[in-house]
Parts: C-alpha cells; structure tokens; sequence
C-alpha cells in the first residue's frame, strides 16, 4: 500500500507556542485533565462521508477536490478500497482512532440492493482485515435515507409500504456493519422525516412508523449483539422545511412516548443546534440533564449563512462551553465525531490535516478551559449561590413537590413583599469566562 499523504507527516503535539503547521498546539493525548487522559476525554472520529467523500461539489460548481486516492475512477470499488487506505493512513497520523460510516459512504450504490450489500460484505472485509491490528474501530454507523431517490416522500415517515421496506432493509444491514466493525453507536438522522406542506401530510401516521422503525432497530440490534447506544441527532430543517426531531427537547419527547428512551441517547451536532435557533450548550444541557447525551457531531455554523454549512470548529468559547457539558456528564458514552468538511477552495491534502488540527485543537483548548472553570469554582460558585434560597427547609419542600398553593400563599402574604431580587450579575459572569478563557495554557 502506497503512502497517500507523503507531504504530510504523523502530527504530534508541540504545545502553544509551536509554529508548525502539521503539530497540535493543545491537543496532548497523554495529558492527564481531571484525572483521565485527554484522547481518552476525546474520543475523536472521522466523517468518511465528508473526509473521504465529499469533494466540494455544491449547488453552483462541481467538485474541486481530487480524492480519487489513487484508484482509476470514482465511484468503483477500487476507489471505495482506496478511501479505506486513505483513511487509514489519515487518522494513524493524526492519532484519531475512530470513524463514523453511512452505509453508502463505504461503496458505490447499485441498483439492486442486494448488489449493495454484496458490495458492502466485500468492503467491510476490506476494512476488518485492514485496521487489524491497529487502534482504528467504528465510532457509529447509519444509514443513508436520503439520497436515494425513493425516499423522496420520507423513509420512515414514506407514504409507501415498499419504500418503508427499504428503509428497513438498510437499516437492519447498517447495524449488521457497525456491529461487525465494533461501533459504539447507531444514528437515525431523518433528514427526510418531515414535510414540505401540511397539505399532503399525515403526521401522526408518519411519527408512529418512524418510531415503528426505530423500535424494530432496537429489537433486532439487541437479537444481534450491539450493546452500543441507538442516537437520535436532532436537526430541524434541510433538507426539509420541518424536521420532526426538530432539536433535543422535541426528541426527548418523542423517544418517552414511544418507550425508546431507555436505548436512545442524542447525537447533538453544533450546527443544528444553531439551526434550531438555541447555543450549542443549550442542545447539550437540555440532553445532559435528561441522562440523553449520547454524542455528538462536531462542526460549526457561519453567524452569516443560515445553513447546514458544517464547518471545522473554530471558535473556542463554544468548545470551552461544551466541553464543560460534557465533563459535567462525566464523558459520552460514544464519542466525538468531526462532522465537518474543507471550504471548497480549500482543496489540497494538506487541507485535510488542517482541518482535523484546528478540530482537534479546539476542542482539546475546550477541555482545558472547561477543567479550569470547574477547577477556579467562580461560576459554579455563583450559580449555588444564586439558587440558595432553595436550600433553606421552605425550599426544599418545595423541591420535593410536598407543599400547596394555599401554604405559599400565606408565606406570601406574611412577608407583604420579597426581598430585592439577586442579580444575574451576567457581565461579570462573562468577563469570569473571558478571564479563564484568555489565561494561557499552565
Ligand atoms: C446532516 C448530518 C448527517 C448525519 C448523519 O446534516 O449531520 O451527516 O450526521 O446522517
Ligand atoms: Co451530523
């Protein structure tokens, strides 16, 4: 097997004040933070579809990356073994011990599926015999409802039994391939579960056969051996206009009524938290404090775009701010998965690598920072206090659903009027975050 990289060496660590452009700045796998190893707070994967896939084809202009990877031809089985060197070669550099898989990434789709899940055996094959022997294993798999053509009108949500099929079909092969390839986690992503227009649409008919279909995954995911984690990833438009698991809380709910909540966790991805109209942190705290943070997708929006433009994230406050979740959740029990493509003109290897630095660091620089704010205690320390009057016996009463209207009310009318509220003290709270933010590295 050729080198596929060879301008690009393996990355290592340098620390912050390193100018090489292929060495991590923050991200030390062996460091020790809050008692764990960082790569072990990180566990980070690689998209297939976007790192080994997508070639910066968009709606306007075809494709400006070459990632034929040395095969003859796209979209042959050459060119889907090239992509397993490919990303073999890529993560071992980078150090990242995980991907994430559609079925479809992995080879061409034919036009019968029993011809794709041929081809699937074959590749999966491939792929076992390759990473034997290294670290490299599945983070999660999914199948991809979307792109085909008959899921048109939905997959789980289908107006048409047959179709309905097929989404089964690949959903039940798609679990069979991440169970054989060691995944952690399932993903539904319902990309196209949802509607255009309420006027040719049965909404409950749909949500029931979706749930059907995730209760049918369950069933036979358990019959097969996954012990892993099934994930709902919340997005609420795009490629539909309205997305049924529109953001964490709508799929929270969803997952109770139907009595999946005990195998499903979120796969919160940043982006379509921002599409959803709420903070990263807020998908992450609302699925934290229902025991539902599963894992997420790692990427960014543009404040300047009002789309799914899955960046490599950057900004380091958000990742400070999830991360902090995410210790808070004491880790996820998947992983890390870099949900994010190059801008179009950024159409080199080296690229690549970049890309995956600057995640990678970001999120490291995060889990930093989100051990510093636990660590100096002024923020934690700020909202204890601010929720103290709930310690005291009239609000732990409170607390424990054990008082009545009538008993506050008369608290109420005894005291005339409450005390001055207490601030918010928000811009002291922010200029705190700053504070430990801008600090350094120790
Ligand atoms: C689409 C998206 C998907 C899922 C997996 O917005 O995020 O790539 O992560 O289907
Ligand atoms: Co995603």
């Amino acid at each position: 097997m050729s080198e596929i990289f060879s301008n690009v060496p393996a990355i290592k660590y340098e620390g912050p004040d390193s100018k090489n452009p292929f060495a991590f700045k923050y991200y030390d796998p062996e460091k020790v933070i809050l008692g764990k190893k960082m790569k072990e707070h990180l566990p980070f994967a690689m998209a297939w579809w976007h790192n080994l896939g997508a070639n910066g084809v968009d709606m306007f202009g075809r494709g400006t990356i070459d990632k034929r990877f040395g095969a003859a031809e796209e979209g042959t089985m050459e060119h889907a073994k090239a992509k397993v060197d490919a990303g073999i070669e890529f993560m071992q550099k980078l150090g990242i011990e995980y991907y994430c898989f559609h079925d479809v990434d992995l080879v061409p789709e034919a036009d019968d599926i029993n011809e794709t899940n041929r081809r699937l055996d074959e590749l999966t094959d491939y792929l076992k015999e390759k990473t034997e022997g290294t670290n490299i294993k599945c983070l999660w798999g999914t199948a991809n409802m979307f792109s085909n053509p008959r899921f048109m009108n939905g997959a789980g949500s289908t107006n048409d039994v047959d179709v309905y099929c097929f989404a089964a079909a690949q959903v039940k092969k798609a679990i069979e391939l991440t169970v054989k390839l060691g995944g952690r986690g399932y993903v539904f992503w319902g990309g196209r579960e949802g509607y255009e227009t309420l006027l040719n649409t049965e909404v409950k008919l749909e949500q029931e056969n979706i749930a059907n279909l995730m209760r049918m995954a369950r069933d036979y995911g358990r019959s097969i051996g996954f012990e892993g984690t099934f994930l709902i990833e919340p997005k609420p438009k795009e490629p539909m206009k309205h997305q049924y698991d529109y953001d964490a809380a709508t799929a929270i709910g969803f997952l109770r009524q139907y009595g999946l909540d005990k195998d499903f966790k979120m796969n919160i991805e940043a982006n379509h938290a921002t599409l959803a109209g709420h903070t990263f942190q807020h998908e992450l705290r609302i699925s934290r404090i229902n025991d539902m943070l599963g894992s997420i997708d790692a990427n960014q929006g543009d404040v300047m775009l009002g789309w799914d433009t899955d960046c490599f994230p950057s900004n380091v406050y958000d990742t400070t701010l999830a991360m902090y979740e995410i210790v808070k959740n004491g880790g996820l029990p998947v992983g890390i998965n870099f949900d994010s493509k190059n801008r179009r003109p950024s159409n080199t290897y080296e690229d690549m690598f970049h890309a995956f630095i600057l995640g990678m660091d970001s999120f490291a620089f995060g889990l930093i920072k989100a051990a510093e704010i636990i660590e100096d205690g002024r923020l934690e320390g700020f909202v204890d206090k601010k929720y103290e009057s709930f310690s005291t016996e009239l609000g732990q009463k409170i607390r424990k659903g054990e008082t009545t209207l009538e008993e506050l009310a008369a608290r109420a009318a005894e005291l005339k009027a409450p005390k001055n509220p207490i601030s918010g003290q928000q811009e002291y709270l922010e200029s705190v975050l700053n504070n430990i933010v801008l600090s350094g590295i120790k």
